[in-house]
């Protein structure tokens, strides 16, 4: 590991406008009894135990756009060498140091290269003071994007996100193309199921291994599986859990991991399948187009303009210059 890590200040002038729900992913199964009991293991003051369909609290936009939201604002620090550090000022301004627990952490740091490479989920120490601290998961150089994902004590859970520029020469990737399948670490996972925009479209990961399905995945974080998405050209941040939960009675252990999730508009997004076998975390990844990103909003006549509020700034595979 090199470098001092730069920190640099974008992440503002993210304000772009989505029309969508946020609470893509707050998985609504046909009933989610588990997923309430897995989010009331901690004891903290959770007021609102029960998620009321369309009670999603402040706004409509979905996570991890914003450096600062609700008060709580995301505050990379200097680092030694080969460390990843932050904090997460609360309402008074002060570091927050009371956090509930959420998928058996306090915080979830997912990191992603802007190109939407080198995706990492991992999870920081808290010190004393407030300081989240974990080995750099920023493998190599480029801008990232590094999400906070966490609930403060007593409160809503939130996702801040900010831009990390790690200095060197710069190796932009493409997108990979669309698959329903995909290798890593000797698995092959397949995806059954699209996105849709605005809607809940069911998303099923199958893992095999040498042509045998894995009937025995190992509970991660409380989960047979945890699914990020990132939306190409802004990274907004999707946390998918699945339908079920290791323990309950109902969900096998594998092959298939269900999720219900939604994504805020058509267009590209990668897909992140976090999975757990011969205690080894491993990490699918998916391209997935919802919708269909060349079509206008609604029924006006295609034109060579889009009406939206990004024309101009959509060109896709317009890169790093
Ligand atoms: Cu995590």
């Amino acid at each position: 590991m090199n470098t001092a890590t730069k920190l640099s200040g974008f992440a503002l002038g993210l304000a772009a406008v989505f029309g969508a729900a946020y609470g893509v992913g707050q998985v609504a199964g046909p009933d989610t009894p588990a997923a309430t009991s897995r989010h009331d293991a901690t004891d903290a003051g959770h007021t609102d135990g029960d998620h009321p369909a369309g009670a999603a609290t402040t706004d409509h936009l979905p996570g991890g756009l914003l450096v600062s939201d609700r008060g709580f604002t995301m505050q990379p620090m200097t680092a030694p060498a080969g460390e990843f550090a932050f904090r997460i000022t609360g309402p008074d301004g002060a570091p927050v140091t009371r956090y509930d627990v959420a998928h058996d952490k306090r915080m979830h740091l997912i990191v992603a290269r802007r190109d939407l490479s080198g995706f990492r989920h991992v999870h920081p120490e808290l010190v004393a003071d407030g300081t989240w601290r974990v080995a750099s998961p920023l493998a190599g150089p480029g801008v990232w994007r590094a999400f906070a994902d966490f609930t403060p004590a007593g409160g809503q859970p939130l996702t801040l996100g900010v831009d990390v520029t790690v200095p060197g020469a710069l190796d932009a990737r493409p997108l990979p193309a669309p698959a329903a399948s995909t290798t890593v670490d000797g698995y092959t996972v397949t995806l059954a199921g699209a996105p849709q925009p605005g809607r809940t479209a069911e998303l099923t990961l199958t893992v095999s291994r040498d042509g045998k399905p894995v009937t025995d995945l190992q509970p991660y974080l409380g989960a047979y599986g945890h699914l990020v998405a990132l939306r190409q050209g802004d990274l907004a941040y999707l946390h998918v859990h699945p339908d079920g939960a290791p323990g309950d009675g109902r969900t096998p252990a594998g092959p298939a991991v269900t999720f219900y999730a939604e994504v805020p508009s058509a267009g590209s997004y990668r897909l992140y399948l976090d999975f757990r076998h011969g205690d080894a975390v491993h990490t699918a990844e998916f391209t997935v187009v919802a919708g269909d990103p060349g079509a206008p909003a609604t029924s006006a006549p295609a034109a060579t303009t889009a009406p939206t509020a990004d024309a101009g700034h959509g060109e896709p595979g317009h890169g790093h210059n």
